[in-house]
């Protein structure tokens, strides 16, 4: 049930029409989108000329079910225009990225930083700015709002300022952007209430008022909770492999418990959120945030443990088939990808490389080796390794796998193929989180990571 509003005596006009969206990456567009088919009349801010290129001619500048569909129809509706600078508008939204600097494991938040300042000149008595970006918590307070203040305007006051977290999950973000529960974090009550009736305009599941440095610990424990998780996953994978236990089964059984639900091992934790925002959490409290950095650890250690389990197969500088980088299945977004490392590693430790991954575009900058098609990545492969799940090669022929290669060994970091028909091929298959495979039984120590 919708709480009753709780209104400021000089709360800002709630009637927001006119939206300048900054940034225009895997949250800005689909939000500007939707808010455009939703009636709002959106300027959509981006620097980036791949970004204003693709968009101009049309087209989403990322694939993600059902978003060039809904881009085209925003586009079409003339609710959405495309440009390099903001302009005056009744609300801003910063929807920009904040990655982790590699030097300090902190937040950068230069991206916010320079939105926020971008938008001073344009601010006048009654809008409202709301940050999407997943930030650490007192950002919202300590960083954006002083900014803001430069413009001789109180935040609270003259304008609202909230932290709005988006929660989607790519692969599925329009459906759960729309759905999904909302925070509204206000800098006061009245900023919430601002906030939550401008997401009304589209959002169907429950907005939840809140402050604003609670919506973003909300955020990032979200996150936190989802990387410690699939840590102990793959912990247990490893703990299996010493054993002679296969994972796999063992997961399936502790599921059958009412309140167990292990998620999936695999070869590390990737994407631009759940590997970088529990280093918020570690940055905020480091003597407290122990078991966060710990899970951080094992994860970033996977990649690692899929390259000693592939030295246990073959090799270098044996030919190998690395099928997919990107860093889930689905998606063609390859930031922090742990596939990416173990192509990385397996590069550096010398063996002759083969990526494959039919979601990811050819000229995606900062690949260790070209991408090729799969009859290519396959031929003469000495070992194929499987990083992510993606359908294509779930689907894969077997016959076709098996009269291409040159040695008939895989090692599934996934536990995503039919092992049964496979071996039926003739191949070794080994598996993460079970125990080394006939081809691996000369190693002695198969989890020496
Ligand atoms: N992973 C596993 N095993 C699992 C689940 C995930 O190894 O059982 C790995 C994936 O392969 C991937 C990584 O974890 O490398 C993250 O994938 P994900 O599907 O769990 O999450 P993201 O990063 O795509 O999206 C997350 C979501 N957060 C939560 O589920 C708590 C999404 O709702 C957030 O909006 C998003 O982060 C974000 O933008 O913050």
């Amino acid at each position: 049930m919708r709480r009753q509003p709780l209104l400021h005596r000089d709360a800002p006009s709630l009637k927001m029409q006119t939206l300048c969206l900054l940034g225009l990456g895997y949250i800005g567009l689909p939000t500007g989108s939707i808010f455009a088919l939703a009636g709002k009349d959106v300027i959509g801010v981006d620097p980036s000329p791949r970004v204003q290129a693709a968009l101009r001619s049309g087209l989403a500048s990322f694939d993600e079910p059902e978003l060039q569909t809904l881009v085209t129809a925003a586009i079409n509706s003339g609710r959405l225009r495309v440009q390099t600078q903001p302009e005056a508008a009744d609300a801003f939204i910063i929807a920009v990225p904040t990655p982790l600097d590699p030097a300090t494991n902190r937040a950068d938040l230069s991206y916010v930083e320079r939105a926020a300042r971008d938008i001073v000149p344009f601010l006048r008595r009654g809008n409202l700015v709301i940050l999407e970006s997943t930030v650490p918590p007192g950002t919202t307070r300590d960083v954006l709002a002083p900014i803001l203040a430069e413009s001789g305007l109180v935040p609270g006051r003259d304008i609202c300022v909230a932290h709005c977290p988006e929660r989607v999950l790519p692969g599925r973000i329009l459906v759960e952007l729309e759905q999904n529960d909302r925070l509204a974090g206000g800098l006061t009550p009245a900023c919430a209430e601002a906030a939550a009736d401008l997401y009304s305009a589209f959002c169907k599941g429950a907005i939840v008022r809140t402050d604003a440095t609670t919506a973003e610990m909300v955020k990032v424990m979200e996150n936190t909770f989802r990387d410690v998780n699939v840590a102990l996953a793959n912990e247990f994978a490893l703990i299996a492999e010493r054993i002679g236990v296969d994972v796999w089964e063992a997961i399936r059984l502790a599921n059958h418990h009412p309140r167990v639900s292990v998620l999936r091992p695999g070869p590390g934790v990737g994407g631009h959120c759940i590997a970088v925002d529990p280093w918020f959490l570690v940055d905020a409290a480091p003597d407290e945030a122990r078991l966060i950095r710990t899970a951080r650890t094992v994860n970033d250690a996977m990649p690692e443990h899929v390259v000693a389990r592939l030295a246990a197969l073959v090799s270098p500088p044996a030919p190998v088939a690395l099928l997919g980088i990107t860093y889930k299945a689905e998606v063609d977004d390859v930031r922090e990808s742990p596939a990416l490392r173990v192509a990385e590693l397996a590069t550096e430790r010398g063996y002759a490389v083969r990526l494959c991954d039919p979601h990811v575009k050819a000229q995606t900058p900062g690949l260790p080796a070209p991408l090729l098609p799969i009859e290519h990545a396959l031929r003469d492969a000495e070992a194929i390794v499987l990083l992510v799940d993606h359908r294509a090669f779930q689907e894969l022929d077997v016959d076709l796998a098996a009269a291409l290669v040159a040695r008939k060994r895989i090692l599934d970091a996934r536990n995503a193929i039919d092992r049964r028909a496979w071996q039926a091929r003739g191949f070794e298959v080994s598996v993460l989180g079970a125990g080394p495979s006939a081809a691996e039984h000369n190693v002695a120590e198969p989890t020496n990571a």
